[in-house]
C-alpha cells in the first residue's frame, strides 16, 4: 500500500508542475496599443549594416567632462557625468559650467582617425545627456553649445567628420533631463501629467530637430527611460519612433525608449523586444554558454574602459581600468552571439582625448588590422564553446573563425563540429598560406594542432567547411 501511495503523490507532484508550467505558457496575450511593434529581427539593409558593423565607438561628451568628477579639490568616485548630483551642486551652479565650455583641442578629424585606426564602423554621439546641455545649436531651450565660448555645432563637426571616414554615425538622447523645469520623475496628479506633457513635446521637437538637421544618422540611442514619468506615458514612446521613422527611413531604435501599455519597458509585456534591438547589455556581457537565446535578436553591449565612468574622470586610478586584450576578448565574444560591442571614450573638457584611451585605441587598432575578417559580419555559428576561445561564423560565407585567446600547453585546439559538417581547410587568418593539422579523434570531434610558436596575444584560425560532411569513420558507441 506504501508503494502505491508513494507512486500516487509523485504522479499527483508531476501533474500539477505540469499544469502550472502549462498555464504559464499558456497566459493569456495582452492586448497592447503601445507594445512590440513586430517580433523577429528586421531584414532591411540598414539593419544588416548595423549588424555587419559589430564594432562602435561610444563618445560621451558634456560639461561633466569640464570638471572631470573633481569639484573644489574633491575627488568623486561615481560616474563623473553624475558629479552634479554626486557633489550636490544646484542647478544655477551648474548649468553655469555652459559659460565654461570651450574645447580649443576639439578637432573632429582627428578623433575619426583614431576611430578609423581603431576599427570601429559606427560612433554613438551623446547629443544630450541627463545634464540636458546640447551639443548642438536646439531652437527649442537656450542651453546649448551655441551659447557657450565655443560656439560651434558640435554635431556638425562630428558626423561630417566621421562620415568622411565611412563611419556611421548614431545619436545618444537622454529623455531625463535634470535642466527643464517641467521634467518629472513620476506622475501623481493631473497638474504633473499637464507639466510633464510640455517636456514631452520639447524632447519630441527636439529629437525631430536632430533628424531633420542630420539626416545621415542612422540610430537613436535612447537612454534615461527607466523613470515612472515615462512609464506612464509609453503612447509617446511609440510616437517618437513612429516618427523618426517616418523622418530617416531605415533609422535604428534601440530598446532603451520604448514603455508599454503597463510600463513595461525593453520587451512589452507579452515578452516581445521592443525597438529594434536590446540594448540592456551595459556593463555586462551574456554568458557565452548559458544565454544562447541572446543569438536570436539583435543586440549591442555598451563597456566603459574603467569600472563605471562614461564621462570623462581625471582620475582613472579609482577604480579597476579595462586592458585592451580584455577589450578585445569582449569585441570577440560579443561578436560570437550575435551582438554589437560598443565601446567608451570620455574626451576631455578641453577637446583632448586622453593619452590612456589613445593607447588603448592604438592596441586595440593593431589588433583588429590583422584579425577584423573575424569581427565585421560575424555571426554565432552555434558550434560548441571550447575553452581555447570563441567560433565566429562569418555571414553569407563557408567560413568559420576560432579566435584563440587561451592557447592550450598541449598546442591543440579542441573542436566538436556539428553533424554533416566538413572542414576542407584550416589556416592562420594572418598566414593562409600555412595549412593547419587536423585530425579526426572520434564522430565529428577533432583535433587541431595550432602553430608550435606561442602568439603574443589572441589569434584567428580560419576553417573552410562544406556541407555534407560529418564522420568518415564508423565509431562504436560506448555500451554503459
Ligand atoms: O546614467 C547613464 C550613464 O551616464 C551612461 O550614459 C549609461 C550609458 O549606457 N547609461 C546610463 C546608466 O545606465
Amino acid at each position: 500500500m506504501k508503494q502505491f501511495k508513494r507512486y500516487l503523490t509523485i504522479v499527483v507532484a508531476c501533474t500539477s508542475m505540469m499544469q502550472a508550467g502549462w498555464a504559464q505558457q499558456q497566459a493569456p496575450r495582452k492586448a497592447l496599443s503601445y507594445g512590440a511593434q513586430y517580433t523577429g529581427k528586421r531584414k532591411d539593409s540598414a539593419m544588416a549594416k548595423f549588424r555587419t558593423n559589430r564594432f562602435g565607438q561610444f563618445i560621451h561628451w558634456g560639461l561633466y567632462s569640464i570638471p572631470g568628477g573633481i569639484w573644489e579639490g574633491k575627488t568623486y568616485s561615481y560616474a563623473a557625468e553624475f558629479l552634479k548630483s554626486s557633489a550636490h551642486l544646484s542647478s544655477a551652479t551648474w548649468d553655469s559650467l555652459m559659460y565654461r565650455f570651450n574645447p580649443t583641442k576639439f578637432d573632429a578629424h582627428a578623433w575619426a582617425k583614431m576611430a578609423k585606426q581603431m576599427g570601429v564602423k559606427y560612433m554613438t554621439i551623446t547629443t544630450k545627456h541627463h545634464e540636458g546641455f546640447c551639443m548642438w545649436p536646439s531652437q527649442y531651450t537656450d542651453f546649448h553649445v551655441g551659447n557657450s565660448p565655443f560656439k560651434r555645432d558640435i554635431l556638425k563637426e562630428l558626423v561630417e567628420a566621421y562620415n568622411a571616414e565611412g563611419i556611421d554615425v548614431n545619436f545618444y538622447y537622454s529623455v531625463l533631463d535634470w535642466h527643464h523645469p517641467d521634467w518629472k520623475y513620476d506622475i501623481k496628479t493631473a497638474e504633473d501629467q499637464t507639466q510633464f506633457l510640455r517636456y514631452l513635446d520639447f524632447a519630441y521637437n527636439q529629437l525631430k530637430e536632430l533628424a531633420t538637421r542630420y539626416p545621415t544618422v542612422k540610430c537613436f540611442w535612447f537612454d534615461g527611460t527607466w523613470d515612472n514619468s515615462i512609464k506612464k506615458n509609453g503612447w509617446w514612446t511609440l510616437e517618437v519612433e513612429k516618427m523618426l521613422k517616418k523622418a530617416i527611413p531605415g533609422v535604428i531604435v534601440n530598446s532603451r525608449l520604448r514603455a508599454d501599455d503597463y510600463g513595461a519597458r525593453h520587451r512589452d509585456s507579452n515578452g516581445e523586444l521592443m525597438g529594434d534591438y536590446e540594448s540592456g547589455y551595459e556593463r555586462r556581457l551574456p554568458d557565452p554558454v548559458k544565454d544562447l537565446s541572446v543569438t536570436q535578436i539583435d543586440w549591442e553591449a555598451c563597456m566603459t574602459i574603467p569600472e563605471n565612468q562614461w564621462g570623462f574622470h581625471k582620475d582613472w586610478s579609482l577604480s579597476y581600468v579595462k586592458t585592451p586584450q580584455e577589450l578585445v576578448e569582449m569585441l570577440t565574444l560579443t561578436t560570437s552571439l550575435g551582438g554589437n560591442f560598443l565601446l567608451n571614450f570620455g574626451p576631455q573638457g578641453d577637446g583632448a582625448i586622453r593619452t590612456e584611451e589613445k593607447q588603448i585605441a592604438a592596441t586595440i587598432a593593431d589588433w583588429m588590422k590583422v584579425n577584423g575578417e573575424a569581427i565585421y559580419g560575424g555571426d554565432y555559428a552555434g558550434w560548441k564553446k571550447q575553452d581555447w576561445g570563441y567560433f565566429i561564423q562569418k555571414a553569407g560565407t563557408n567560413k568559420v573563425y576560432m579566435v584563440v585567446f587561451n592557447q592550450p600547453f598541449s598546442n591543440i585546439a579542441r573542436l566538436q563540429v556539428p553533424d554533416k559538417v566538413k572542414i576542407t581547410k584550416s589556416y592562420l587568418l594572418e598566414a593562409p598560406a600555412q595549412s593547419l593539422l587536423l585530425k579526426e579523434t572520434q564522430k565529428n570531434q577533432f583535433n587541431l594542432y595550432l602553430p608550435a610558436v606561442k602568439k603574443a596575444g589572441a589569434f584567428v584560425i580560419v576553417l573552410e567547411t562544406e556541407q555534407g560532411g560529418g564522420a568518415g569513420k564508423q565509431y562504436q558507441d560506448a555500451k554503459t
